[in-house]
């Protein structure tokens, strides 16, 4: 038995289903998880020394590469100082600085520790300074594992096929409405049946966790407007997107503003690490200077600031978002080529570092269209490729990302295994 299976079966005995997040087991492609014992640059070493092209970056925050030497002497550096102070401390103001300067929403942040710990207390904010609450998200966007917000959900619920999770009351349930994604004419609808009532639309402005859906033009200008004219608070959840999608995330390249928005991932250089930030007068409605209540021992931990700093600093410094662009073209349009060639029904939607695999006869512009995809060839084509040392996220609905380690040869690597796993 190879050391991933036995480690796995160990693992099964002692927590559920062997993994810490559900995606990680592989339920939606089959077989069981291989094992990680290092990382390095934009590869794997698995714990049968198997290497690994990565296109999952540790869900995104790997957009430098892994085990980046400036990250890594950050944290060192860190280290020696000490790991957590549980006072402020000097990296959280430099951490702060950092954020308000690059996201063009943001006037005031509050660090916390996940992707699910920024968008729950964005929703508790808009709750807070509105006075309402209901709250508008569409089918198919995750945020984490936020009560209110595991309704249609994306990323592993639906990977499991739970997109609507046990556990959540239905009084939390019915403060959800839900909502088709690019679909402008739903938002209305809803306001004109809830006026007055509806504290915040959440969104990922670029749905990536049903694979990955582009906005129609004008679609995010839609809800935008929406938000201003109801008094509603527009959160753009960016745990994905910030960072990525250059360095401002979809709000700088759209010019569309937000009131708050959440943050993860690439902030943490590869730490625990969320944030929320936004307008000062909602930021303002937080403890301890306001009524809403957010906290969190290890909120702004001196390592993973360190992490993060390093990161968006190395971002700012030297940009790697042309390097990742060019990538990411090559990648989507080498892999249309080769399904083009052999007639295959694949839609490979792409911007800057991110892409994903639908095999569909057309483009999917929402979660219903994303659900019709094709299913048993991405798992073809994800045990294909992983097989042949690339590995792809082990879902469908999931999206691909590029590090600014991957090079032209990883690519080409790539399209190689591709064209054989369609083949
Ligand atoms: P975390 O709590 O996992 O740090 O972040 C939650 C979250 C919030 N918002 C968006 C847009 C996200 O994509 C996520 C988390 N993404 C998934 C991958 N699609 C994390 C992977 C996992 O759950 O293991």
């Amino acid at each position: 038995m190879n050391q991933s299976q036995e480690l796995f079966d160990r693992a099964k005995k002692l927590i559920p289903g062997g993994v810490n997040s559900p995606v990680r087991a592989f339920r939606s492609v089959g077989g069981s998880p291989f094992f990680t014992k290092k990382a390095s640059g934009c590869r794997l070493t698995t714990a049968d020394d198997q290497e690994l092209i990565d296109y999952v970056c540790t869900w995104g925050p790997a957009i430098h590469g892994h085990d980046h030497p400036v990250i890594r002497e950050a944290v060192a550096d860190a280290l020696a100082q000490g790991t957590s102070f549980g006072t402020p401390g000097p990296a959280e103001v430099e951490m702060a600085e950092l954020i308000v300067d690059i996201v063009p929403s943001v006037e005031k942040v509050r660090m916390c520790n996940s992707g699910t710990e920024a968008t729950m207390s964005s929703i508790r904010l808009a709750r807070g300074f509105t006075g309402r609450s209901k709250i508008i998200k569409f089918a198919g966007c995750y945020h984490g594992h936020v009560d209110s917000l595991l309704v249609k959900a994306g990323s592993g619920a639906l990977t499991l096929g739970n997109p609507d999770s046990a556990g959540i009351p239905e009084s939390f349930a019915k403060e959800t409405i839900v909502l088709p994604y690019n679909d402008l004419e739903a938002v209305q609808d809803a306001f004109s049946q809830s006026p007055d009532d509806i504290a915040a639309i959440i969104v990922e402005p670029y749905p990536a966790n049903c694979g990955l859906i582009l906005p129609e033009d004008g679609y995010l200008e839609g809800l935008r407007k929406a938000c201003t004219d109801n008094g509603t608070v527009l959160i753009f959840d960016e745990v994905m997107t910030g960072f990525r999608l250059g360095i401002g995330g979809v709000q700088e390249r759209t010019g569309i503003t937000p009131d708050l928005t959440a943050m993860g991932k690439i902030i943490g250089g590869g730490l625990p690490v969320g944030a929320f930030g936004g307008k000062t007068e909602i930021m303002d409605f937080l403890a301890p200077l306001g009524p809403v209540y957010q906290a969190g021992t290890l909120s702004g931990n001196p390592l993973a600031m360190a992490a993060g700093i390093a990161s968006l600093r190395m971002l700012k410094d030297n940009p790697p978002y042309e390097h990742l662009n060019r990538l990411g073209k090559l990648l989507s349009t080498g892999i249309n080529e080769v399904a083009n060639q052999k007639g295959i029904a694949l839609q490979v939607p792409q911007t800057g570092s991110m892409f994903c695999l639908f095999f569909s006869q057309n483009p999917v512009m929402n979660f219903e269209q994303a659900l019709a995809s094709e299913v048993d060839s991405f798992k073809k084509i994800f045990q294909s490729c992983l097989a042949n040392g690339i590995y792809l996220p082990p879902s469908p609905y999931e999206t691909c990302f590029i590090s600014a380690s991957h090079g032209e040869d990883e690519i080409s690597k790539t399209i190689e295994q591709v064209a054989l796993a369609l083949s």
